[in-house]
């Protein structure tokens, strides 16, 4: 098994490549998922619990005050605690769309974030189209091969079609939202979300597995982690029990 430093240096994609790097570096395989709806409670998550992640996740379009001033506090923030921005766009249309999805519009996601994702329900175009705005900045891009949700269509051979498209796109795809590790390339980072301390679920078909479950038994790299930390009295103190928990089972798979 590759440490996260071995990784770094195998990928050409230069996002891929600062993701591997800062996380050894900082010890941490843990992403927020920060979905609150005020640009004040997105910036204060961000500062306080910026030196616990490697990923900061948004869902930019849930922000009820969203301003371009937000995007460059969160960029202010990311170089100051070194981490990554990822805008959870889940992109599903055809390529000539996506591309000014991502590129124009209000939030002019592809200035400032660093990965993005995508579903692959449309075909590669999605990907070819994303990628000529994103490619030439540097982005890094997620394929969704799996979902965490009750009852989801993204199994089997939908899945297996995805890892296909991600090996034909390999500048610009670098990785998975995934339960689990899917595919034996170092340079493919895999990120699951429905994560909690204690297994379960949520009202709405959310399932949670443990950090343990997700890092060690199913090979994954990252833990996204939104309520279980957001929503906790202590936020920073619940950010480094999860910190914590996916870092010891990184190491305990090596
Ligand atoms: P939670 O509060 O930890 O349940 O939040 C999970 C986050 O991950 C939330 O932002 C979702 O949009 C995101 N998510 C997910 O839960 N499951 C998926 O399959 C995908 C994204 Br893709």
């Amino acid at each position: 098994m590759q440490t996260y430093k071995q990784r770094a240096e195998l990928c050409s994609n230069p996002t891929a490549h600062r993701l591997f790097k800062l996380m050894e570096e900082k010890q941490t395989n843990l992403a927020i998922a920060a979905d609150v709806i005020s640009k004040q409670e997105l910036i204060k998550i961000a500062d306080e619990l910026g030196p616990e992640i490697c990923v900061l996740k948004t869902h930019i379009d849930i922000i009820e005050d969203f301003d371009d001033d937000l995007v460059i506090q969160l960029q202010r923030l990311s170089e100051k605690h070194n981490f990554l921005l990822f805008e959870d766009r889940k992109f599903a249309d055809i390529g000539n769309t996506v591309k000014h999805q991502y590129e124009n519009g209000v939030y002019h996601i592809a200035d400032w974030a660093d990965i993005t994702n995508a579903h692959t329900v449309p075909g590669p175009g999605v990907i070819e189209g994303l990628k000529e705005v994103g490619l030439r900045k540097g982005r890094g891009l997620l394929l969704l091969a799996e979902m965490s949700p009750k009852g989801n269509l993204a199994t089997g051979s939908y899945t297996e079609a995805s890892l296909k498209m991600a090996e034909e796109h390999k500048d610009f795809v670098i990785g998975f939202i995934t339960m689990k590790k899917l595919l034996d390339d170092p340079c493919f980072i895999n990120m699951t979300p429905g994560v909690k301390l204690v297994q379960g679920g949520d009202a709405l078909g959310q399932q949670y597995n443990t950090p343990e479950k997700v890092i060690k038994e199913q090979g994954s790299d990252i833990i996204i982690v939104g309520r279980g930390i957001y929503q906790a009295d202590d936020p920073l103190a619940e950010a480094k029990k999860y910190r914590e928990a996916g870092w010891q089972a990184y190491q305990n798979r090596l």
